[in-house]
């Protein structure tokens, strides 16, 4: 290795944050390294949306089934003005939760159809 290479080659710092690139423990961080921890980033990133997307669906949907309940339950004991509210705001309600959760399916949809 000549002088003017030895100038141009870039070294970390000692105990450098980025240590934990080096994958395989050589003491090179070499960008493939650096770009694979950026598509497990990615991939951790993508995983995490998508567990937050389910969840929301699923959420709306025992929304949308506990509903029902909730205005039968109203009735029963005799909470008629809060039955009346809730029968007021299904049409909102249902309209809703029925976009979250097709938004959700459809997006699933794009998904796999890309993959
Ligand atoms: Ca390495």
């Amino acid at each position: 290795m000549t002088k003017s290479e030895n100038k141009t080659e870039k070294k970390f710092e000692h105990e450098t944050k980025y240590k934990k690139y080096d994958l395989d423990g050589d003491g090179v961080i070499t960008d493939k390294e650096l770009e694979m921890d950026e598509k497990l980033m990615r991939i951790e990133n993508e995983d995490k949306k998508q567990d937050a997307q389910r969840y929301m669906a699923w959420f709306s949907l025992w929304g949308m089934l506990l509903y029902p309940s909730l205005v039968v339950f109203s009735v029963l004991i005799n909470l008629d003005q809060a039955a009346k509210i809730l029968g007021d705001m299904a049409s909102v309600y249902f309209v809703s939760v029925a976009a979250i959760v097709a938004a959700f399916f459809g997006s699933q949809a794009i998904v796999k159809g890309k993959k």
